[in-house]
């Protein structure tokens, strides 16, 4: 049995060598016009292929500022992530196809405001501006005055006269965080949140801490307001890297999506990271893999489609965000 086992792990590992050589054999091929694009929460092995690994405005940023020697048109990039963000590549780069290996990755924070909910709350609240979380449809995107990302909440909120009342979706915790550092108390907060974030409870930091009493604690925004005042830090991926990068403590507990540990381990090979709990991975995240990227590249597919009418206007949305 234990033999059989082994000829099976064996098996497995050497077809998904042959998988990741036949993708890396593909990107030397279309060198020029085929972008590999993976969100910091996706496996391991899809972060190691990628050209480029990033969050969610990271990757679109960078997707339409790469120089390409093919025209826009040729170009194929594929978004390892979930559906919302291949949206906002697609949003920002028009005239590229942008493919994703699995396109029921979705998000069911996202998920949890349609558009037909955030034309009923802007019914009800008249003037009021719309700040929508970028981990939203292009639809409720093109509904909306300005986008955030957890990086930049708390200045997009800043940037909105003081006597304009705000919409704020569909994220409640990072909207919350936003409410609480800013003191703009008349936000109304759509009660939103993200099952893998949300999960995380006081408990298990408690835990995580007393394992590993001298780490630093960093935690997401759209955690719970319990988890975040236990934190040293309270960051976006992006803002996590930095802190393990720059900060002298050589142990930390992340309270963010597992996918993280990857680029934290590989940059700080010297300083040790501790998922804040087990229950923190995403399995939307993780529908991406070498086999469905691989057959992705080989059909050119699913291509990402946002009708033109809301690419516009989520896009209006997006360069609202950029622009503060
Ligand atoms: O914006 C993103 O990419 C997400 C979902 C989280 C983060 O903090 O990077």
């Amino acid at each position: 049995m234990a033999e059989n086992t082994s000829v099976n792990n064996n098996d497995n590992s050497s077809s998904s060598e042959k998988i990741r050589q036949e993708i890396l054999a593909l990107k030397k091929s279309r060198r020029g016009s085929l972008l590999i694009l993976a969100h910091n929460y996706q496996l391991d092995e899809i972060q190691e292929i990628a050209d480029f690994t990033g969050d969610s405005l990271e990757l679109a940023r960078y997707a339409a500022s790469y120089h390409v020697p093919a025209r826009k048109e040729d170009m194929v990039i594929v978004l390892c992530g979930v559906y919302f963000m291949a949206e906002t590549a697609a949003i920002l780069n028009p005239d590229s196809r942008v493919i994703i290996p699995d396109e029921t990755s979705g998000c069911p924070l996202a998920d949890m405001i349609t558009d037909d909910k955030l034309l009923e709350l802007k019914k009800q609240n008249p003037g009021a501006v719309v700040v929508t979380y970028v981990n939203s449809s292009a639809g409720v995107k093109a509904l909306s005055d300005i986008c955030c990302t957890s990086s930049n909440a708390v200045k997009v909120v800043e940037s909105i006269p003081r006597d304009k009342k705000i919409i704020f979706v569909p994220d409640r915790n990072l909207g919350d965080y936003v409410k609480r550092r800013t003191a703009r108390h008349d936000m109304i907060i759509w009660d939103g949140f993200c099952p893998t974030h949300d999960r995380l409870g006081a408990g298990d930091v408690m835990e995580a801490k007393s394992a590993h009493p001298s780490a630093v604690f960093m935690a997401h925004p759209e955690c719970r307001r319990e988890v975040l005042d236990m934190a040293d830090f309270v960051a976006s991926t992006s803002g996590m890297l930095k802190i393990a990068r720059e900060s002298p403590s050589e142990e930390f507990i992340v309270g963010t999506e597992s996918g993280l540990l990857y680029r934290l381990k590989k940059e700080n090979p010297h300083k040790r990271f501790y998922l804040a709990s087990p229950k923190l991975v995403c399995p939307n995240m993780k529908k991406n893999n070498l086999i469905n990227l691989h057959r992705s590249l080989i059909s050119n597919s699913p291509v990402v489609k946002v009708p033109p009418d809301i690419k516009s206007k989520a896009r209006k949305a997006i360069d609202a965000m950029l622009a503060v």
